[in-house]
C-alpha cells in the first residue's frame, strides 16, 4: 500500500473484510461549520453511517499523509486548530510535503477515496459553478473531479450561493450523472427543489447501486451525484434564504473575497445572517445524506 495513506484501524479491517465503507469530507468540518458543532456533528454523522451497516472513513491530511478514518484526537485538532488548510485537488502535494493539516473538499476527498478503492462518499453539498461566473470563471474543481474520478457523491444538492442551472450544465457537459433519490427535481441543500429537473430518477438504494455499477462495470470512468433532497421538516422557507444568500454575496463582493475563500465566507456570513438555522438544517442534510450513503454502500457492497 501506498506509504502516503494512512488507514484507521476500523477502515483497515473494513477493507480486509470487505465491508460497505462510506468517505466523509473534511472541508465541511473545518470551514463548513463552526466548532463545536462541527466536530459533534461529523461524530454523529460517523455513528448513523455504522448503524446503518457501513463503515465511516473520514477523510483528511495530517503528519504528511492522508488519513483514511480518524480518531477522535484527530477529528478534534480538525475542527479546532486555527488555519486548517482547504485543500482541494491542486493543494494535495503541497500540503502532504509540508506536513500541515489539510482538510479535504469534495474534490480532493473523491481523489482520496478511490485511491482507497472506496466508492460512495456522502456530504453536505457540492460545489459548483458561482453565479456571475461569466465574468469571475469560478467554477469548483470539485465538477471537474465528478468528471474524472469514479467516487459516487450523495449530497443536497446545490446551494444557491451558485448558479444551480449553470453547474447542471457543467456537468451535463462533463458527462456526469445527476441522480434524484426519490426526487424528480434538483434539490436546492436548505430547501427541497429548484426550478430544475432532473433526467433521472430512483427511489430505492438497490437501484440506485446497479445504475453505478452499470456504469462502472462498462469502464464509463468518472463519478456521479446523488441529489437527495433535506428532510421536509427540516428545510427552510426558499424567499427567506434566498434574501439571505443575495445579503451574503453583496458582502462578498464588497470585500473583494476571491479564490478559495469565497465559498467559507458565503457559508459563514448564511450562518451569521439566519442566526443559526441555516446550521440545524445543514446539520440536518448531512445527517440524512449518510444515512442514504450507508444504505447505498450496503446496496452496492452486495452486487
Ligand atoms: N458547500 C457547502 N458546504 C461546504 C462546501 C460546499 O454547502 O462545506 C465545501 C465542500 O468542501 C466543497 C467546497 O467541496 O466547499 C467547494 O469549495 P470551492 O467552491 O472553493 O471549490
Ligand atoms: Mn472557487
Amino acid at each position: 500500500m501506498n506509504a502516503m495513506i494512512s488507514y484507521s484501524t476500523e477502515v483497515q479491517q473494513a477493507i480486509e473484510g470487505k465491508k460497505p465503507i462510506v468517505a466523509l469530507e473534511s472541508t465541511i468540518i473545518s470551514h463548513g461549520m463552526p466548532y463545536p458543532q462541527n466536530v459533534e456533528t461529523a461524530r454523529i454523522v460517523e455513528q448513523i453511517i455504522r448503524d446503518n451497516g457501513a463503515v465511516p472513513a473520514t477523510i483528511a491530511i495530517m503528519d504528511g499523509k492522508i488519513k483514511i478514518g480518524l480518531s477522535e484526537e484527530e477529528l478534534e485538532l480538525l475542527g479546532n486548530t486555527p488555519g486548517v488548510s482547504k485543500v482541494s485537488r491542486r493543494d494535495i502535494g503541497q500540503v502532504i510535503a509540508t506536513k500541515k493539516i489539510g482538510a479535504t473538499t469534495v474534490a480532493a476527498t473523491m481523489i482520496c477515496a478511490e485511491l482507497a478503492g472506496i466508492r460512495v462518499f456522502a456530504t453536505g453539498g457540492i460545489g459548483g459553478v458561482h453565479r456571475g461566473a461569466e465574468t469571475t470563471m469560478d467554477i469548483s474543481a470539485d465538477l471537474e473531479e465528478l468528471s474524472n474520478t469514479g467516487v459516487a457523491v450523495v449530497c443536497a444538492g446545490a446551494k444557491s450561493i451558485l448558479d444551480i442551472g449553470l453547474t447542471l450544465e457543467y456537468l451535463e457537459t462533463k458527462g456526469v450523472p445527476v441522480i434524484g433519490y426519490q426526487t424528480d427535481v434538483m434539490p436546492a441543500f436548505y430547501t427541497r427543489s429548484s426550478s430544475f429537473d432532473l433526467t433521472f430518477r430512483t427511489d430505492s438504494a438497490e437501484e440506485l447501486a446497479k445504475v453505478l455499477k452499470a456504469k462502472w462495470d462498462l469502464g464509463i470512468d468518472g463519478g456521479a451525484v446523488i441529489a437527495n433532497p433535506i428532510p421536509a421538516q427540516h428545510a427552510l422557507e426558499e424567499s427567506f434564504i434566498n434574501d439571505i444568500i443575495a445579503q451574503a454575496m453583496t458582502e462578498a463582493k464588497e470585500n473583494n473575497i476571491s479564490g478559495k475563500e469565497v465559498t467559507p465566507f458565503l457559508l459563514g456570513k448564511v450562518k451569521e445572517l439566519t442566526k443559526g438555522s441555516s446550521l440545524v438544517a445543514n446539520i440536518e442534510l448531512v445527517k440524512h445524506n449518510a444515512k442514504v450513503g450507508a444504505e447505498l454502500a450496503v446496496a452496492y457492497n452486495k452486487l
